[in-house]
């Protein structure tokens, strides 16, 4: 930055940067942060930023005209979305609208997305609010199959699907007796026919936990909690079956055989305040065997609370404690852990301790071993657990071996070895699981490794997704930015090489590369069964007070030049685009009435509404399309 001067952010840069991890508002978090004794064996951090220049200048750039090598996809947070970013360039390709209203697209506006989104009896939107976390796409043989992405709503408790032919919302799952529904997993393969081997589940954990009548009563005693694991099919959207738990679900993962899913806990004391939910030394990571839960089902052995339908079985510590029979496994991990990630080839799962200063390395082997009844304590699934920084929380694998988990407190990204790992956790001590550390500007959540949670992790980048950005861009307002920080991870040593501003705020992201993205340009006009397939059947229909009005456009004109209502009719416009070249799309607006929305190449939407409003109101095109784009408008005339 040449113009450093004239950046009011500027003042920041001489602080340090331990001082700015100090005066966060992580200071209460910090006191329940075990000390980690074993810095001064890790190689110092780069120095940043600064570790990349000269030879490197413009080998990540992507020059006009040219593709990015990667795209993420990444949870927008409490925005409600999803994103589209190209790698290494950051460039935002697409918003997806999931959970949330956007006035661009028409989601939470038309009939198609209000029904996706979910409404109440009088029609109107059940909610308006989404939070996502954690995106996953579906799987074939270990690796992305470019048919579904899943993101979750902690704040609702709902599950989404968007399609990633058309990269939309196509279902939308709420989930019962559920608060705070956080981590979200496919599995990858059938855990008995293993001939499937392609995602048919998606399993969720919820955060908080509630009564399970959630009904008013009982509200008082916190020991009555309840948080709940759940299955949803993930073709039909359907809830399968849910379990019951002892403590919290968190982040989730799966096995590459499909017979585990995991979820990290936090809170096994069950705790209503935070130094509550910090006694403990030892949390856990609670297993999950998908087989046993699914036989349980079947043989009747749930039950069903709270008015829902769902089966719930009890995984329970108390009732299972004979692993031949257990449908769960709590694995202790210290403390407070966060994040659990499987390696990518299949072994390992990463836990990570944010209160302690290790990750854990859990063998899945061993997991399997104590349902077995053939391992004695499930501790003893625990293969290492280097102590590798401050406030560790997520993990992504190479492919090569290593693994790279952020820590939140350090503000750095640490590079570790698996296998030095679990030498070192065997006692050999010439074994130095961490092989490297760089800083990242600040304090990172997540991290993802390319490809890095399918069987195809090519160790190329990671992603470091952090939640300030303190001193690296012109503050724009009192919110700022958020930073995604690109790293080479493809040599020795880890190479930052791109920071990326973005808005807030990115908790989760994938990221594949371009030869995945396989979009449709132009939709189906037969997948619309209320198509209005031909200009010339454009009209209105009246049936009492409700008008259906069939529209089409096609550049640059509407079918109908105008039409008339009477002031109280239910009018519903169903538009149909019969424009079939790519990327020709339409919009349609209706001032005063908070109509907006878009249809695109051969794409059919409708909205209804009451037209209380007498008047002539111009219809116009809201998308550029043509060189008579402005032209492109037809009247509604409302009648008194
Ligand atoms: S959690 S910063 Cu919502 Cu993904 Cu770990
Ligand atoms: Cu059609 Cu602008
Ligand atoms: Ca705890």
């Amino acid at each position: 930055m040449s113009d450093k001067k004239e950046n009011p952010g500027q003042d920041s840069v001489n602080v340090s940067r331990r001082h700015f991890i100090g005066t966060t508002a992580v200071a209460g978090l910090a006191v329940g942060v075990a000390a980690c004794n074993d810095k001064s064996a890790a190689p110092a951090a780069s120095a940043g930023s600064s570790a990349h220049a000269g030879a490197d200048v413009g080998k990540y750039e992507v020059a006009p005209g040219q593709l990015d090598e990667y795209y993420s996809f990444s949870s927008g947070g409490h925005s409600g979305e999803m994103r589209i970013y190209g790698l290494p360039s950051g460039r935002l390709f697409k918003r997806i609208p999931v959970f949330n209203m956007d006035c661009l697209v028409g989601w939470g506006i038309t009939n198609e997305s209000k029904k996706i989104i979910g409404t109440k009896a009088d029609g109107s939107l059940k909610y308006h609010t989404g939070d996502t976390h954690h995106v996953h796409p579906s799987y074939k043989d270990g690796t992305y199959d470019g048919r579904y992405i899943f993101v979750n709503d902690k704040i609702h408790g709902r599950l989404a699907r968007i399609r990633m032919d058309t990269m939309e919302t196509d279902k939308i799952t709420e989930l019962p007796l559920v608060q705070g529904f956080h981590g979200v997993f496919p599995d990858k393969r059938d855990p008995v026919d293993q001939a499937i081997n392609y995602t048919t589940r998606v399993f969720c954990g919820a955060e908080f936990s509630i009564p399970l009548d959630n009904n008013g009563k009982n509200m008082n005693d916190t020991k009555d909690y309840r948080s709940i694991f759940s299955c949803v099919d993930a073709e039909t959207m359907a809830v399968r079956w849910q379990v019951l738990i002892d403590g919290n679900c968190d982040l989730v993962a799966t096995s590459y055989d499909g017979k585990l899913a995991c979820t990290n806990q936090y809170n096994t004391e069950n705790g209503a305040h935070y130094e509550d939910m910090m006694t403990v030394e030892q949390d856990a990571c609670l297993f999950f065997n998908v087989a046993r839960i699914e036989e349980a089902v079947k043989a009747g052995k749930f039950k069903t609370y709270g008015g829902s339908k769902v089966p719930v079985v009890d995984g329970t510590k108390a009732s299972n404690a004979d692993p031949k029979t257990a449908l769960t496994c709590y694995v202790p991990i210290p403390k407070n852990p966060h994040g659990v990630n499987a390696s990518p080839d299949g072994k390992y799962y990463a836990c990570s301790g944010k209160l302690s200063p290790t990750a854990s390395l859990i063998e899945h082997a061993l997991v399997l071993k104590w349902f077995d009844g053939e391992l004695k304590n499930p501790r003893d699934a625990v293969v290492a657990e280097p102590e590798i920084g401050l406030g560790p929380l997520h993990t992504g694998f190479d492919g090569r071996g290593n693994a790279y988990t952020t820590l939140f407190l350090d503000s750095q990204i640490v590079k570790w070895n698996v296998e030095a790992a679990i030498k070192s956790y065997k006692g050999d001590k010439s074994a130095k699981p961490v092989v490297d550390r760089i800083d990242v500007q600040y304090q990172p959540g997540h991290g993802f490794t390319s490809m890095g949670e399918t069987k195809d992790a090519d160790g190329k980048y990671f992603l470091s997704d952090n939640k300030f950005s303190k001193d690296r861009f012109l503050p724009v307002g009192p919110l700022h930015p958020e930073t995604a920080q690109l790293i080479d991870i493809s040599g020795d040593k880890m190479k930052l090489v791109a920071d990326h501003a973005v808005y807030s705020e990115p908790h989760d992201s994938i990221i594949i590369p371009r030869s995945l993205v396989r979009t449709r340009q132009v939709y189906d006009i037969n997948d619309f069964p209320n198509a209005v397939k031909d200009a010339k059947d454009c009209r209105v229909e009246r049936k009492g007070k409700k008008v259906t009005v069939y529209l089409t456009s096609q550049a640059p004109t509407f079918g109908l030049r105008e039409w008339t209502v009477k002031r109280g009719d239910e009018v519903t416009i169903i538009l149909t685009n019969l424009d079939k070249v790519e990327d020709l799309t339409h919009g349609f607006a209706i001032p005063k009435y908070d109509i907006q929305f878009i249809v695109n190449p051969q794409e059919t939407k409708s909205v209804t509404f009451i037209a209380d409003k007498p008047g002539v109101y111009w219809c116009y095109c809201t998308n550029f399309c043509h060189a008579l784009h402005l032209e492109m408008r037809s009247r509604m005339l409302v009648e008194a």
